[in-house]
């Protein structure tokens, strides 16, 4: 299987985030994507390639123009106003309280408040390399849409940053542009059909359910940790399911603490009947690995050889994959659970790396 890289996830090299407030080592850090890489290269059966160039407009045929416009200006205005601190983190933010009974004002002009306008976490850190390595991200996912689309029956996009928690007019969730949605918008484009996006990142990705909440022609089914008690906390639950022409076509399937691997086969299970349900030839993955036991953020159970059989049942739809990492923060192990997930796919048997998973 052919794999999309680009070495300018680097450029996002950001030392902490906030975790309600205070600095802590980040989770989303280059070596998780560099562990991954290596780890397909030492495989010997991944090819891999560097995107090619898409431009501006994959990205605002999903998001907001404005969150594009901050993104590529907003490192160079913070620098502008305030020298001394590592990165840009937002510190308050039009919340539904606040503009209760009341229209939304405009953008500010300071860029803590233009932060909080467009951000809705704070665990999501601005450094001067951010916007290239987003936009590469996006131009990795669109380059494994454009190997599929031009006939392999899947490819993996090494996605990072991720894209799932970033919504038409939001970042947040160590997410700046929705790789995934923007996928999805393109092969819908080009192919005129239906698309689904199956999201097993262990976070409900509130972005693309948000981009397509009224759509009928992408089908978003995720598989994620109840809302109820993990992030992102206010969207994810299973009477979520779709508005206007969408309705029906989100399916939200949330799990509990302590989800093992065969519970949550069984969830699989139920996400790939509705998906094959509905008409449509290619599905886009939102891969995450942060649904493993030893996950620093996650609380699910699941084992390395899962990772293998999820991988086999998704191949076993038929339809063609466009596999796009999102999150997953066990550094020692995203090697081998990618390997195990991506050979599942190709019909490879799994292997056990010695000292690994
Ligand atoms: N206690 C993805 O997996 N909050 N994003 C972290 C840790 C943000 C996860 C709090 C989690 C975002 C793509
Ligand atoms: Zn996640």
């Amino acid at each position: 299987m052919q794999v999309v890289y680009s070495p300018a996830h680097n450029l996002h090299d950001i030392g902490s985030e906030t975790i309600m407030g205070v600095a802590v080592p980040a989770n989303e850090v280059a070596e998780r994507a560099e562990r991954i890489r290596e780890a397909l290269d030492a495989d010997g059966g991944f090819p891999r390639r560097e995107p090619t160039d898409h431009g501006p407009d994959p990205i605002t045929a999903v998001h907001e123009p404005g969150l594009l416009r901050f993104l590529g200006d907003a490192w160079a205005h913070f620098r502008r106003e305030r020298l001394t601190l590592p990165s840009l983190i937002p510190e308050s933010f039009p919340v539904r309280g606040l503009l209760e009974g009341m229209p939304p004002g405009p953008e500010p002009t300071a860029i803590s408040g233009r932060a909080g306008y467009w951000a809705f976490d704070t665990s999501t850190p601005i450094v001067a390399g951010t916007y290239a390595a987003a936009r590469a991200s996006v131009d990795v996912a669109l380059t494994t849409v454009d190997l599929v689309l031009g006939g392999e029956a899947a490819a993996y996009g090494l996605c990072r940053p991720p894209g799932h928690h970033a919504a038409r007019s939001m970042y947040g969730g160590y997410c700046f542009f929705n790789n995934a949605a923007i996928a999805a918008e393109a092969i819908g484009r080009a192919t005129g059909e239906p698309v689904a996006i199956l999201d097993v990142d262990y976070h409900h990705g509130n972005g693309s359910q948000q981009i397509f909440w009224d759509r009928g022609d992408v089908h978003y089914v995720s598989i994620h940790a109840d809302p109820v008690r993990q992030y992102p906390y206010y969207l994810g639950f299973a009477n979520e399911t779709g508005g206007r022409g969408g309705v029906g076509a989100n399916l939200n399937l949330p799990l509990p603490a302590g989800t093992d691997d065969g519970a949550y086969l069984a969830c699989i299970d139920r996400a790939l009947d509705a998906i094959v349900a509905r008409p449509g030839s290619v599905i886009v993955v939102s891969l995450g690995f942060d649904t493993y036991a030893e996950d620093p953020i996650g609380d699910f159970a699941l084992s390395t050889p899962v990772y293998h059989e999820i991988g086999r049942r998704v191949a076993a739809t038929g339809r063609r994959l466009v596999i796009l990492q999102e999150g997953g923060y066990h550094r020692p192990t995203l090697g081998a659970n990618a390997r195990a997930w991506l050979r599942g796919v190709e019909g490879r048997p799994f292997d056990h790396l010695p000292g690994a998973g």
